[in-house]
């Protein structure tokens, strides 16, 4: 397995940490985003957006952090509730399975359009209104606080790939300016997350 990485990219993180999670042997190419390397023609053939992160597996590319977590959960993670890290990623019923969409889709939309957008503007100038992703960011993180004071992980009572998909960017926030502080049982989660086995961190997420 091959993964394009970037290695300041909360999205390529999501994809390292459940390569490492799930003890999968892989080889990482870096891509420069400054040097534009994800536009080059070899590149688009991956993936016709030109971005990362893309896992090459076999003749199969793939892009997309949310998409690369569900093809590695569903092919190489465990189907079991008692394995190491506390069980299955990503279940196969559909109540399940729709729990689960519900958070990568907050990981794509609430979480991208906030604290990642947000960083973005701090760390890599993005032209992007810093004051908006910012309220939004505030707004995802009241809400996913709530939701935390009552649950340890995102869904089904246990780790999956919604609590991979959801947490780059959001321990990566105060990087945007939002202070974490305030949000006592978002940083419990992170904690919680932090103390799975295979963890690894990322620059910004040193624990
Ligand atoms: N929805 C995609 C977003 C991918 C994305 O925007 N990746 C960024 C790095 S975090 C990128 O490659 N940016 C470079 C560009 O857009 O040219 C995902 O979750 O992988």
């Amino acid at each position: 397995m091959k993964l394009y990485d970037a290695a300041l990219s909360g999205n390529c993180h999501k994809v390292r940490m459940l390569l490492s999670m799930l003890a999968l042997d892989h080889e990482t190419v870096s891509v420069s985003l400054p040097a534009l390397e994800q536009k080059t023609p070899a590149h688009l053939a991956r993936n016709p957006l030109g971005t990362v992160p893309v896992l090459e597996d076999g003749g199969t590319a793939i892009y997309d952090s949310q998409a690369i977590l569900v093809y590695l959960a569903r092919k190489y993670g465990s189907e079991r509730s008692d394995g190491p890290t506390g069980g299955q990623w990503l279940p196969t019923d559909a109540t399940g399975l729709a729990k689960i969409t519900q958070w990568l889709s907050f990981a794509a939309n609430e979480i991208w359009n906030g604290p990642a957008l947000a960083r973005a503007v701090l760390l890599f100038k993005r032209d992007i209104d810093l004051a908006q992703a910012q309220a939004s960011a505030r707004n995802s993180f009241t809400f996913l606080d709530g939701w935390l004071a009552q649950h340890d992980w995102l869904a089904l009572g246990r780790p999956t790939i919604a609590d991979i998909a959801c947490y780059p960017y959001a321990a990566l926030a105060e990087a945007g300016g939002i202070p974490l502080a305030p949000y006592g049982a978002l940083n419990a989660w992170f904690r919680r997350i932090e103390a799975l086995p295979g963890y690894v961190g990322m620059p910004g997420l040193e624990r």
